[in-house]
């Protein structure tokens, strides 16, 4: 891999193609190519997000009923490696034995996956750091791999508020000795998708370092 020091990450992203959808561990593309996870509860904004970060219209499914992304998603950035859409998590109405299938899918692949190299944690920026946010969290934290978390649905608040709530959050995941970003986001104004774009791109940088070496 070879990427220059000034990278538009705009066309960076926008190279995403859908890559293949797969429900157990065992189906994972081989563990050999960097990967980055979006996760968060059902209904925050994830495939949205990605087809935002990536200007693509419906790259990733999104929708208004939640539990629409039930597999794990690979998207592809071509040589680069995958973006990867996880199952959202929280949503009541699920059966419980599909919960528990999907919370050890999550457990087992944040933990194990080498290929995964950051996690972005989205979560509605009125609704920041449920329990099952900050359980996501214990599971990957032993990892020490960046996490980037984007609030989502920021133009629901105003600025103070949004400020406000990224101020908090990042107080509350500051003692976790990960390194932390927090970004204001929205898919529909706009919000916040050049700085998500630009470190979440940045996570592909060390491997281009180490790989030049
Ligand atoms: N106002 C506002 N609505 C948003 C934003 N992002 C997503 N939504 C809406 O929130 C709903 C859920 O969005 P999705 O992107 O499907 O959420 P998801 O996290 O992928 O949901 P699951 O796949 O069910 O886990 C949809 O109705 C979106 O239109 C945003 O930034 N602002
Ligand atoms: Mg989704």
């Amino acid at each position: 891999m070879n990427l220059p020091e000034a990278i538009n990450w705009e066309a960076f992203f926008k190279r995403a193609r859908f890559h293949i959808t797969v429900d157990a561990l065992s189906g994972l593309p081989p563990d050999d190519r960097m990967e980055v996870a979006f996760a968060g509860r059902s209904n925050a904004g994830k495939s949205s997000a990605i087809n935002s970060l990536t200007m693509r219209q419906r790259l990733a499914f999104s929708s208004k009923t939640p539990g629409r992304t039930q597999h794990i998603n690979y998207f592809s950035l071509e040589e680069e490696g995958y973006l990867v859409d996880l199952p959202g998590y929280g949503y009541a109405e699920v059966p419980k034995s599909v919960k528990l299938h999907w919370q050890r899918l999550l457990a087992d692949y944040l933990a194990t996956r080498m290929a995964l190299s950051g996690l972005v944690l989205l979560m509605d920026i009125r609704h920041p750091l449920t329990v099952l946010d900050q359980q996501l969290l214990q599971w990957f934290a032993p990892r020490k791999r960046p996490v980037i978390v984007l609030l989502t649905k920021s133009d629901k608040l105003s600025r103070s508020v949004r400020l406000q709530t990224a101020g908090m959050v990042r107080k509350e995941l500051g003692n976790m000795g990960l390194p932390l970003s927090v970004i204001p986001f929205s898919s529909v104004n706009r919000e916040g998708v050049e700085e998500a774009r630009e470190v979440i791109g940045s996570l592909w940088r060390p491997l281009a370092q180490r790989v030049s070496v």
